[in-house]
């Protein structure tokens, strides 16, 4: 029963869209709205449109600062929980076309995807399902007690064509069909879009506002089958805090105690979300597993929102152990950076984007292990032997015979060198996840001597360890479903932050 169960835990693996949203590996977040004039972090739905104007905004610099970074994508709130959209929405006049910034013309999200194309960035929306202008305007239709009835998503709109004449009926109330015609405006006019990002909070409910999800995910992959879906959603977990830390087992594969088409996807804040134990325990009664991926999501600054001058920024120190124990951790790191009431981002947090994406680039600009030889204390076969974990081709992979779950790795380099990065990762897309615990060992004076250990490591894990001197240097998988696979091993020395930015 516990083998069977093992055997199926290690072969979950992810849908082609989770493993290449997994290899963005960080992205940026852009809370920006309403907020970033009245210097709340949750709006009232009751502001001016005309208050937002931010007559400076310029998208090409957040890309420039996020493509310093080393960031992949952009995510931004296009609406945020005051319902204010930052788009050109046919369905509420509560948006950039009533406030004074361009003369009611401007389209930030326009805007952000014009510069993400020149960049090179994929692109993101966060769209509220908590809509406070919504449910406080007198015509509001949140929580509005309207009938559910089959209606035509999107609603025509006098003067306002879709080129994209795709048509969709579901049975809806006012809030959802206004949801599902604002998802149809910005999945066809903006995309390709590659992630949804679906808000859990919620300042405020009224009318016992309930969300038909399920049409809204079937709709996302119908017009946008390559985005994940985060948070309320299928694709992509909430790490479970807004601090930065993954867990020190980060598993993707979680269970789940109702099928897919059927799980309502709360937040997962425990420490022990999918030891083996916790997926005993669920698929006993029935229960299901599923590949569900954790998203790091923190801010630059404290709040979400920028406030003013005053606001602390992150330290760039800070923000590179964030970037280590996120990326390193088996997660996507997602990094907010709200642009000021001028639209732009701040001097302050561009120097620690600069900085991050300079000491991120060098340290792991030489991979020390280049050249390298690789032997194994067991091999399943020639195709699974262990130079693959060292041939520059993640596709590939060493792996020993089933149940051989305890294993060594060991590399050999042409010459001593001084690493303090020990990067390693399983092969996800074929083989799923499996590693639950291991130590990292380096042969000093012809001894062992563990220089780092860990629990899981999933897509990627980076250990960070003292100075070594070393041509040798071994992975102990002490624990592994089924049995373990690394698809790449390399070695980094990262020399101190001060003298990289000197
Ligand atoms: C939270 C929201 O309430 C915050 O305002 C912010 O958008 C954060 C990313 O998610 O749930």
């Amino acid at each position: 029963m516990r083998k069977e169960l093992i055997r199926k835990a290690a072969n979950v693996k992810p849908a082609p869209r989770q493993l290449a949203w997994q290899q963005l590996e960080f992205i940026g977040f852009v809370h920006f709205g309403v907020n970033t004039f009245t210097g709340r972090e949750w709006g009232t739905g009751k502001e001016d449109p005309a208050i937002f104007n931010p007559d400076k905004l310029d998208t090409d610099q957040w890309c420039r600062m996020a493509k310093a970074a080393g960031m992949k994508q952009m995510i931004l709130t296009a609406k945020h929980h005051d319902g204010f959209c930052l788009w050109q929405t046919r369905y509420t006049t509560h948006s950039v076309a009533s406030s004074k910034w361009r003369d009611g013309k401007g389209d930030v999200l326009r805007d952000l995807v014009n510069s993400c194309r020149k960049y090179d960035l994929k692109v993101g929306v966060y769209l509220s399902p908590a809509d406070l202008y919504q449910i406080d305007n007198p015509a509001g239709l949140y929580g509005n007690l309207s009938k559910y009835s089959e209606r035509t998503i999107p609603r025509p709109v006098q003067g306002r064509p879709f080129r994209d004449k795709r048509t969709f009926r579901y049975v809806v109330d006012d809030y959802n069909e206004y949801f599902l015609n604002q998802l149809f405006e910005l999945l066809t006019e903006y995309g390709p879009i590659h992630e949804v990002w679906f808000d859990g909070a919620h300042p405020k409910r009224k009318g016992g506002q309930t969300y038909t999800y399920q049409q809204w995910y079937a709709m996302i992959r119908e017009l946008a089958p390559q985005a994940v879906i985060f948070g309320k959603g299928p694709d992509v977990r909430w790490v479970g805090n807004e601090a930065g830390n993954a867990r020190a087992a980060e598993w993707s594969v979680i269970p789940i105690d109702a099928p897919v088409g059927e799980f309502t996807w709360p937040d997962m804040t425990a420490k022990d979300l999918a030891s083996l134990g916790k997926l005993e325990a669920v698929v006993q009664k029935g229960g299901y597993l599923h590949w569900y991926p954790a998203e790091t999501d923190t801010s630059i600054r404290h709040g979400w929102f920028w406030r003013d001058e005053k606001q602390r920024v992150k330290s760039t120190e800070h923000i590179v152990d964030i970037w280590y124990n996120s990326v390193g951790g088996n997660s996507v790191l997602l990094l907010n950076i709200p642009p000021n009431s001028d639209g732009l981002f701040a001097a302050r947090d561009c120097k620690v984007l600069t900085e991050v994406g300079k000491i991120i680039g060098e340290t792991f600009k030489t991979n020390l292990a280049a050249g390298a030889k690789a032997t194994a204390s067991a091999t399943r076969s020639r195709d699974f032997e262990a130079a693959n974990a060292l041939d520059g081709n993640t596709d590939t992979c060493w792996m020993p015979p089933d149940w051989t779950t305890r294993a060594g790795l060991t590399i050999t380099l042409p010459k001593k060198r001084t690493i303090n990065v020990v990067m390693f990762q399983e092969q996800i897309r074929k083989h799923g996840q499996r590693i639950a615990r291991f130590a990292v060992d380096a042969q000093v004076d012809g001894k062992w001597k563990q220089i780092a250990a860990g629990q899981t490591v999933g897509y990627k894990k980076i250990c960070r360890t003292e100075d070594v001197t070393t041509d040798k240097v071994r992975i102990r998988v002490l624990d592994s479903r089924l049995s373990p696979t690394i698809c790449n091993l390399a070695l980094f020395h990262a020399r101190p932050i001060e003298t990289i930015l000197r």
